[in-house]
């Protein structure tokens, strides 16, 4: 199956259902009355809820790159008339830091599950008007329910996946053991041509997993043997990156990369042979959500809330997967992609794997010291 296949079986679909959508009023699934039958000056709709505040004509959504389809912005000023302006990061921690630091201006914002636990404990985020965001019910019960967040008082989720490794098959055989790239071999044709998440936590678990140690430990000794495996395998590496590792593999200059299975799925239009594999050791599942910071204008929250709504109907929640290639947490909108999609299991990965990954939990003071030791693999020799 191929991505277009995918797209060309939503797109008509999409367009198809916004249209109608425009002209009835509700981006629902039904609409409930013909626009005539309603006052104009109290148009009713969830793009322009009643009461005086108004949306803001323009919002910021601060993303992962490549995470979603511009189209879908477009969709959604036609259907609003609300702009979207996408900022990118590239990991959880530059995401706090850059609002920790004060940066305002987000309206919308992308944090994997530990980091909105450390958020919400910070009161950072923003709690959602449910009122304004009824596509929340088209959540599969299990992101109903997050630990994180159950009840989805701040969040709602936007993508799942897991973090693995990518490679060139043919080139180098199917790394069944995260050893490939904790004790490189110089004779491997991956040596030298292999990427790292530029990424303290993600980097740390995949060790942590080869050590047969828990991805969140805070144990020092256990970290003091995880950051010197991370040092043994920097002579393996061309670098730490997690923007671009795809693109590398991609065009031939790297055979493997510590990744975000998504990621790799949409490089194999590129590249035909990129494979991806989850190393029997286990490793890392998460799932990125849709927040809102806190300190808003109302107008800004209004919108930012009709965004969230835009992207949990079913259309525009296909069309993501159809784009990025991760699980969507979303029933609704996977009623409506490829049985052969929701059959991968790269992309959703059977029972069995799943029982072997874990999510990344926030660790309070421990964040520190994870820090610091990251940065001092960073720097070493
Ligand atoms: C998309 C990155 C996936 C986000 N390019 C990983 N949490």
């Amino acid at each position: 199956m191929t991505k277009k296949s995918l797209y060309l079986a939503f797109g008509l679909l999409v367009i198809f259902s916004l249209t109608l959508s425009a002209c009835g009023g509700a981006a629902a699934p039904e609409a409930e009355a013909p626009v005539e039958e309603a006052p104009a000056e109290e148009a009713p709709s969830e793009e322009m809820p009643a009461g005086e505040v108004q949306p803001a004509s323009e919002i910021v959504f601060y993303n992962w790159s490549e995470y979603i389809d511009s189209e879908i912005y477009a969709l959604f000023e036609a259907e609003t008339g609300i702009k979207v302006v996408e900022d990118n990061f590239s990991s959880n921690e530059e995401l706090l830091a850059k609002l920790q630091g004060g940066a305002s201006g987000y309206a919308v914002i992308v944090p994997s599950d530990y980091t909105v636990s450390i958020m919400i404990a910070e009161g950072m985020l923003a709690e959602l008007n449910h009122d304004n965001v009824p596509n929340l019910a088209n959540l599969s019960d299990q992101f109903k329910n997050v630990p994180y967040d159950s009840g989805n008082v701040y969040c709602a989720a936007y993508q799942w996946g897991t973090t693995g490794l990518g490679y060139i098959d043919g080139e180098v055989d199917e790394p069944t053991s995260w050893a490939v790239l904790f004790e490189p071999d110089p004779n491997g044709a991956a040596f030298g041509r292999t990427t790292m998440l530029d990424d303290v936590r993600e980097s740390f678990a995949a060790a942590l997993a080869y050590l047969g140690y828990d991805i969140n430990t805070t144990d020092e000794a256990q970290l003091a043997e995880d950051k010197a495996l991370l040092i043994q395998a920097k002579a393996g590496l061309a670098g730490y990156d997690s923007d671009t590792y795809e693109d590398l593999l991609a065009a031939g200059e790297n055979l493997m990369a510590l990744g975000w299975n998504g990621d790799f799925l949409v490089a194999q239009e590129e590249n035909e042979n990129i494979a991806y594999s989850l190393p029997e050791e286990g490793g890392v599942v998460w799932v990125d959500n849709m927040c809102i910071p806190a300190g808003l204008s109302p107008e800004e929250q209004l919108s930012a809330e009709m965004f969230i709504n835009f992207i949990l109907s079913p259309e525009i929640g296909a069309m993501l997967s159809d784009y990025n290639w991760y699980a969507s947490p979303n029933a609704a909108a996977e009623e409506l992609l490829d049985p052969e999609f929701l059959a991968d299991t790269t992309v959703y990965p059977p029972a069995e794997v799943l029982a072997k990954l874990q999510y990344i939990r926030p660790l309070g003071e421990a964040e520190s010291l994870y820090q610091r030791m990251w940065d001092e693999v960073k720097s070493a020799q």
